[in-house]
């Protein structure tokens, strides 16, 4: 048997509990909780009777019980910090816009109720019904919002969801040089998401300023988290040993407790100190959704919810600051009355007598679409660099492209970041792309983990921040593992929180098709990312469009996902010799070579292949299409071509039910019908994966000999 040392871990946890100076505040403060925690519970008692009515669409997950978690953290903040938090946030969200909304040195008890603290609460109302004037214009709902004019970064419905993008909003404070911090709202059952452990081993390598914030309320829907059923840890705080964060536990019915608590997390996170986890034992008075209690469903008893209501944090804090002299019933009674005046005219200004929806408060249907991507207007006025080098020119590779491209940027806009696995380490990645920046860019160029969902997620945060992350995927299929990250948020959020955050991130990532790596790395990205309306993409084929595109993408307020591929990077090409800010447009395909008898798409490497194969043959007009979002597919120029042509081949080496040329060969049939003569031809690879042996992976790509047959046919006229 072998012999154990003697040494073991120690790990900075400790319960938390107030003390009578945490009580000594200034009696204004303490009569804004009281309102603050009155507001919130006469806002969810009305959400669960307007759900009875039929006035609000979608579910209501309330956050009763809980009002004290988000009243003591968000007391604990600074003017310039912000929140992040989950499905299950009014409470959070009211507490911070109220607090944000709150003019300073302004006491309840005595002055006129602020129109902007009202506005707060009807916009919050108004999101959560759907309405037009909602945060979100009614795209968000209760689960859903967005308001960063009062700190509020964003919820998501994803359990963890937000936690990487609150790691890397902190971070992108810091970074810009704010003093502010970010509280990071989560379940008890959020901690056990993968990306819970990505984001917060991020978030203390980098040292983040984020504080999370484990709103612990039991239960994860039935799921109980306090009798080992889904935590096999017996402390839900024993987590943050892992990441040798200090972990803090407090109770959570107590607001004064979660302020105390909360300050004294964040002041260390002000000084600089490493994040902090911080645990609040509270309830959800009701189940998961609605307005029964849990112990209807089975659960729960209901002994375990009398208990705890007898702690209700409204109730006791009211009864705790009369217990202290500080607050008297007659004191507290007005503003408990000023809350419920407050939620009432949030409710009169989005319903009629509280019982239908205003009828001119709905949204307009026609801006069902708006704000999915940007309306371009950061790229307006944009005079595009000619399709050839402009000479004197000189030579360079694809990926010495890549890195000079990357390096001018960084150099001119310190806004952009670069993250991802090996991108700093090897002189410069594993295959040069990144080569020579995290010399010339300390502190910019970021070795990550191998925590794709994390890093994406970060890189969100970070570009909700004001940052311009470029982000590299080593392989497309790894997208995969972050694809919640990807799709769910950073494709869906500009739309969904209303359409006017921008999402300027840029994902490069390369097609490694070709070279056996198989089923798992042989990834085309480009008909994954074109189901999520957010995203663009483009696929450079030389390194000339590679700086063009590149420039513009990070110019642009969206999301980019630029495609390489292992087959052009070794390609030299001529560039500007000295011009290297010119830009090519995201939303223009380029005739390569004109022809008159069939038109063929292709993109990224397929281009110089068909080029090279059909280079003798005048009936090929050769289109790169470039741009592959499906709103930027660059239908006009195709439509050209096909007037001439009347015969349409799309070329390209995916797995066939995967592959964006479906797509395009919808939209071209539906346009262009009367120019075709016959049916669009597809050459794709097989509908398999990759094989790594070297045979059967040229027989699950388009053989030069298919892609001839193809335009010989389609140039016949011959389906
Ligand atoms: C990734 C993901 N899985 C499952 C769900 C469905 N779901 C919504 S809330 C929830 C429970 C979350 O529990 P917890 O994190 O403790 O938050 P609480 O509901 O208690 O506030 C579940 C399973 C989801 N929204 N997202
Ligand atoms: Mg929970």
């Amino acid at each position: 048997m072998p012999k154990r040392s003697a040494k073991s871990l120690v790990f900075d946890w400790c319960e938390l509990t107030p003390t009578d100076e945490d009580w000594n505040r200034d009696p204004a403060d303490l009569a804004w909780q009281v309102l603050e925690l009155h507001t919130i519970r006469a806002f969810e008692e009305r959400l669960l009777a307007f759900k009875g009515l039929g006035l609000v669409h979608g579910p209501v997950h309330s956050s009763i019980g809980q009002e004290a978690v988000a009243v003591g953290a968000t007391a604990a903040l600074h003017s310039g910090d912000r929140i992040v938090a989950t499905h299950r946030a009014h409470h959070e969200v009211l507490a911070q816009a109220m607090t944000w909304a709150r003019p300073s040195g302004f006491d309840p008890r005595t002055d006129k109720m602020p129109d902007a603290v009202q506005e707060v609460v009807t916009r919050t109302l108004a999101e959560v019904m759907g309405l037009a004037a909602g945060w979100c214009g009614g795209r968000g709902g209760s689960m859903h919002l967005h308001a960063p004019e009062v700190g509020v970064l964003g919820t998501s419905a994803i359990v963890a969801g937000g936690v990487a993008a609150a790691t890397g909003a902190a971070w992108a404070g810091r970074y810009l040089g704010a003093d502010a911090i970010v509280v990071c709202f989560l379940g008890d059952g959020a901690v056990n998401q993968g990306v819970f452990h990505e984001a917060v081993n991020l978030g203390a390598l980098w040292n983040a300023p984020v504080l999370y914030l484990v709103e612990n309320n039991g239960y994860a829907v039935a799921t109980s988290s306090r009798d080992g059923a889904h935590l096999h840890a017996g402390l839900l705080s024993q987590r943050a040993a892992a990441y040798d964060l200090p972990a803090r536990v407090v109770d959570g019915m107590d607001p004064v407790a979660v302020r105390a608590a909360v300050e004294d997390a964040a002041a260390d996170l002000r000084r600089g100190g490493h994040p902090v986890l911080v645990e609040a034992l509270t309830y959800r008075f009701l189940h998961h959704g609605g307005d029964l209690p849990g112990h209807a469903f089975g659960y729960r008893d209901k002994a375990e919810e009398d208990a705890w209501a007898r702690r209700d944090p409204v109730a006791g804090f009211g009864r705790a600051l009369a217990d202290r002299g500080l607050l008297s019933p007659q004191e507290q009674d007005p503003l408990r009355a000023e809350a419920q005046a407050l939620v009432r005219r949030a409710v009169d200004a989005c319903s009629v007598d509280g019982r239908e929806v205003r009828a001119d408060r709905w949204p307009d249907p026609r801006t069902v679409s708006q704000g999915a991507q940007s309306d371009g207007r950061e790229l307006a006025g944009v005079r595009y660099a000619p399709e050839a080098p402009a000479a004197p020119t000189r030579e360079l590779t694809y990926v010495q492209a890549i890195a000079a491209v990357t390096a001018r940027r960084m150099d001119a806009d310190d806004r952009v970041i670069v993250l991802g696995e090996e991108v700093g380490h090897m002189g410069g990645g594993a295959y040069q792309a990144t080569r020579g920046l995290a010399e010339r860019f300390p502190g910019r160029v970021l070795d990550t983990p191998i925590s794709e969902a994390g890093f994406c997620g970060f890189a969100c945060g970070a570009a909700m921040a004001g940052l311009r992350p470029v982000v590299e995927i080593m392989f497309p299929d790894f997208a995969l593992v972050a694809a919640d990250q990807l799709f769910n948020h950073i494709g869906n959020l500009r739309h969904m929180y209303g359409g006017r955050m921008p999402m300027p991130i840029m994902c490069r990532t390369r097609i490694a098709i070709g070279v056996g790596y198989g089923g798992q790395h042989s990834m085309d990205p480009v008909g994954l990312f074109a189901l999520f309306p957010g995203w663009r993409i483009v696929a450079p084929a030389s390194a000339y469009e590679y700086i063009g595109l590149f420039n513009a993408a990070l110019r642009c307020e969206d999301p980019v996902l630029i495609v390489e591929h292992q087959a052009l990077y070794e390609r030299a090409g001529l560039v500007p010799d000295e011009d290297a800010d010119y830009l090519l447009p995201l939303d223009r395909a380029r005739v390569v070579t004109p022809g008159d008898r069939v038109t063929v798409l292709a993109y990224s490497a397929m281009v110089p292949r068909i080029e090279a194969l059909a280079a003798d043959n005048d009936a090929v007009e050769l289109v790169d299409l470039r741009a592959l979002d499906p709103a930027h597919v660059d239908y006009a120029t195709i439509g050209a071509s096909l007037r001439k042509t009347g015969a349409l081949v799309i070329a390209d080496e995916s797995t066939r039910s995967c592959s964006v040329a479906a797509t395009i060969a919808h939209e071209c049939t539906a346009r262009f019908f009367d120019d075709l003569d016959g049916p669009v031809l597809r050459v794709s690879g097989a509908d398999a994966p990759k094989p790594v042996s070297r045979v059967l992976e040229q027989a699950a790509i388009p053989s030069d000999e298919q892609i001839l047959a193809a335009i010989r046919a389609a140039a016949q006229r011959e389906a």
